[in-house]
């Protein structure tokens, strides 16, 4: 495939983003940072002016980027820099974001993201040292709701899945350098969200989905295919599914958002699953993360409410307790955990429509209103992180990363 246009960005050297574990959006903490405590920082750290202990300086050469999908026919990079955000590179694709994923997919440590909108490609971006390349069109997708890396067939390498909204349901093979249809299926009438993970336990990676007037499925992996298995006792307008161990017990369970009904837990038992909980604060989600907000080890759930507020529930044994409501209801498309800071913990991005998005920035456990993004329209987001070596241009020099919007 070729190439339709290429950016100019700093040369950075790039690290191996997290693999994907479930849904659309992925959490990350790596690089071990301490918060900047009374006590100050240890030696040869410095206290930045976010808060944050970082081993060399402010300036650390750490690329922090968001990713935004929006439906005002774009799809934008936003910069971290010194506790702002700075937007560094409008890709105008002519038609209005709906989904994204960051990904290695050939681990090669060049950041992928594949982006879908509302037109009829998918298109993959790399970051490759200075250059922001389409590396990729997939021609064969319409709508996409949601697109999510997996390494699907353990080579090693991550294959993409995609719920398109116009029936159907895709698995995209990597392969030399490029992503072929492997296995769809036109099972479900509307797919909407999509988790990859082994909820069978024989050790290859499932597809659970759930769409609009539909029962959430799980697709067995069996190889070159997959095999349609459980499907929920109800048909719902769902949005979004989720995966995680929630009751401890080593298989993953599930978590359901739909509107008009509360979100649902259901708990996995052999491949099958059973309902086992349900959120009556929120009554339409359209977004669901799970991650680890207070630190003891289990995942809590992060819920994007619609024209309510987002809510997280906090995971004590597989029964969830609300812990947080942001301040206000909007209408909200997205739920992302990320360690934006650095601090070691995960912080809440919520993507909104007819308001701007927001950082909510986790501190001991408790999330507190941090960084207005500037952004509406959002219909996904996702953060990403990686190091420049020393001497390269940061991300935010957003004259550096806007000097050539991408190609149409
Ligand atoms: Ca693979
Ligand atoms: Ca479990
Ligand atoms: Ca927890
Ligand atoms: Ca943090």
């Amino acid at each position: 495939m070729q190439s339709n246009g290429a950016v100019r960005l700093p040369a950075v050297a790039l690290l191996l983003l997290g693999a994907p574990l479930a849904a659309c959006f992925r959490p990350a903490i790596d690089d071990g940072a301490f918060a900047c405590g009374s006590a100050g920082c240890p030696p040869g750290t410095l206290c930045d002016r976010t808060g944050v202990c970082r081993a060399d300086g402010p300036d650390s050469g750490e690329n922090v980027v968001l990713a935004a999908a929006r439906n005002d026919n774009a799809t934008e990079l936003h910069a971290l820099c010194d506790g702002e955000v700075r937007l560094v590179n409008r890709l105008n694709f002519a038609q209005d974001g709906q989904t994204l994923s960051w990904g290695d997919s050939n681990l090669d440590g060049v950041p992928s993201l594949a982006v879908a909108t509302t037109g009829d490609v998918l298109r993959v971006l790399d970051l490759r040292g200075d250059v922001v390349d389409e590396t990729q069109r997939i021609p064969a997708v319409q709508t996409a709701r949601c697109a999510s890396w997996h390494d699907a067939d353990g080579d090693g390498d991550l294959d993409l899945g995609v719920a398109d909204r116009t029936h159907s349901i895709k698995v995209f093979d990597f392969d030399d350098g490029q992503l072929s249809p492997q296995w769809d299926t036109d099972e479900m009438i509307q797919p909407w969200g999509l988790a990859w993970g082994d909820v069978d336990g024989d050790g290859a990676a499932d597809l659970v989905v759930g769409g609009s007037g539909d029962a959430v499925a799980v697709y067995h992996n069996a190889g070159a295919s997959f095999e349609r298995g459980w499907v929920s006792p109800r048909a719902e307008d769902t949005r979004a599914v989720a995966l995680a161990d929630v009751d401890g017990d080593g298989d993953l369970d599930l978590a359901v958002g739909s509107r008009a009904v509360p979100v649902r837990i259901y708990t996995n038992d052999k491949g099958q699953f059973r309902e086992t909980w349900t959120a009556i604060e929120i009554a339409d989600a359209s977004g669901l993360d799970f991650g680890d907000v207070d630190g003891d080890g289990d995942p809590d759930l992060a819920v994007a409410g619609r024209n309510e507020p987002s809510r997280v529930y906090r995971n004590d044994g597989g029964v969830f307790a609300p812990i947080w409501a942001a301040p206000e209801p909007r209408d909200s498309f997205s739920v992302s955990w990320f360690d934006v800071d650095g601090d070691g913990d995960l912080d809440l991005t919520v993507g909104n429509s007819a308001a701007t998005s927001r950082v909510y920035r986790n501190d001991a456990g408790v999330l507190s209103d941090w960084i207005d993004l500037g952004l509406d329209g959002a219909r996904d987001l996702e953060w990403a992180r990686w190091p420049a070596p020393a001497g390269s241009v940061s991300a935010c020099d957003a004259a550096a990363w806007e000097a050539s919007p991408l190609a149409e």
